[in-house]
């Protein structure tokens, strides 16, 4: 039997406590409110909500097949909860208020304890109002650490977010906005990239692995890179099973990226991070190269498979989700707590979107499948705005146009008029949440759960 002291919750690499010491554990993460600087130096801090005194959280590392045991407490002013997304967890632990858990009142706390089955890059956040509490600061990187890590000189997670701030760097009280809900959701004006940790040069020929997550509520962006040159190696955590020679990928909201990069830039040139925008490119890290004398590295390889089901395409059961709503979508009835609501009393109840012409929890689960069973959902999107859908404690794979499986993913993103066909084995006993993580869109019904049984 392995020691749980082993495999304990360990700090930030380049912090000073070794794993042993913080495990099994008294580990403590804690929300409160706090004043940090999120904008740029010539701005005043900004008032914001985080876990543990920083934006982002403090990064939780854990090994492959270890335990996270952490004490969630409640410092805020309202209820919350913790939702570790990505992770393929025990149902208790997934920390979905009125599904999974009772919600964590001010002042109370709440103690998480589960195993991390796959290595990648996951992150933790706010499960509560999480449109609000999500973008106020409310969420931390989870690294799951390989047995083996794959040989880099650097181990960067570049946390992006899009914050909506006024003039004096505060964050706009402007929550719910109707025309925020019914649209793209809660656009910001000011999109920052973390390094974490932080990296001050770079030299010629080092490679790096870069780990993006995109905690942004509702911007979907779209990274690249200049002076690196590398492979996309992972998504939402899970491995490719062939890397991706590519500079760039799009993130929706709640979606994560691996890369494994080569420095390529001269010495005295820099190694930008780029976020494209329609406008040109935006400059979210500008790293200086110095000094060469390295030899340049061998092919980038698969990191290691998770112990994770690939589909084949069939499936014992379908169900389709078909998404209704928004603005210009034409939406003229849901059920809406069991009751059907015309379009005015939906709205005035904050729903705006449907799903299988619901809006806001049904009091049914989209669908029941036994464990071990395979399960097809072909995801319909009715409206003229994109949707970052998002399973709880499961991956699914695309069936792609040609036929053939795509990555597995925890949140895809479904385009305008768009239908794309999940595949996924039903492996995860429990109530899973399922909901489009533009969180806003959220706010305003889109989300339904699963049963598995
Ligand atoms: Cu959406």
């Amino acid at each position: 039997m392995m020691n749980r002291r082993e495999f304990g919750l360990s700090l930030a690499a380049g912090l000073t406590l070794p794993a042993l010491a913080h495990a099994n554990t008294g580990h403590v993460l804690r929300a409160s409110a706090a004043r940090m600087q999120i904008a740029p130096s010539q701005y005043p801090e900004t008032d914001v909500w985080c876990y543990n005194n920083s934006v982002p959280g403090e990064v939780l590392r854990v090994k492959q097949g270890g335990e996270l045991v952490t004490k969630f407490e409640n410092q805020l002013a309202e209820p919350s909860s913790v939702h570790w997304h990505g992770i393929r967890l025990e149902n208790s632990m997934d920390g979905v208020p009125g599904l999974t858990q009772k919600v964590v009142q001010p002042a109370g706390s709440f103690n998480y304890r589960f195993t991390t089955p796959d290595a990648g890059t996951y992150w933790y956040h706010a499960h509560n109002r999480s449109w609000e509490q999500v973008a106020r600061g409310l969420y931390g990187p989870l690294i799951v650490e390989e047995a083996t890590p794959p040989d880099v000189d650097h181990d960067i997670t570049i946390v992006i977010d899009d914050w909506r701030m006024s003039q004096d760097a505060q964050i706009e009280g402007d929550f719910g906005a109707m025309h925020d809900l019914s649209h793209g959701g809660r656009i910001g004006n000011y999109l920052a990239a973390q390094l974490l940790p932080k990296i001050s040069e770079l030299r010629k020929n080092e490679r790096v692995r870069l780990r993006f997550i995109n905690t942004a509520t509702d911007r979907i962006v779209k990274v690249g890179f200049h002076g690196l040159k590398g492979a996309l190696v992972a998504l939402d955590g899970m491995p490719l099973r062939v890397v991706e020679q590519t500079d760039h990928t799009t993130l929706a909201p709640a979606q994560r990226a691996d890369f494994i990069l080569d420095v390529v830039a001269d010495t005295d040139e820099s190694a930008l991070i780029i976020s494209h925008e329609r406008d040109g490119g935006y400059i979210l890290a500008d790293i200086p190269v110095r000094d060469a004398k390295l030899s340049a590295r061998g092919v980038i390889n698969a990191l290691p498979e998770n112990p994770i089901a690939f589909v084949d395409g069939k499936a014992e059961q379908s169900v389709p989700l078909v998404m209704d709503g928004g603005a210009m979508g034409g939406l003229r009835s849901g059920i809406y707590n069991g009751q059907k609501l015309n379009a005015r009393e939906l709205i005035n109840n904050g729903m705006i979107w449907t799903l299988n012409g619901n809006a806001g929890m049904p009091q049914a689960p989209l669908l029941t499948a036994s464990k071990g069973s395979i399960v097809e959902i072909p995801l319909v999107n009715n409206t003229v705005f994109g949707h970052a859908m998002h399973m709880h404690g499961n991956h699914f794979q695309e069936r792609l146009a040609d036929g053939t499986m795509g990555p597995h993913r925890d949140t895809l993103l479904v385009d305008r008029g768009e239908t794309k066909t999940i595949v996924f084995e039903a492996e995860n006993p429990g109530k899973w949440l399922f909901h489009c993580h533009m969180l806003s869109h959220q706010a305003a019904g889109m989300k339904t759960y699963l049963d598995v049984v």
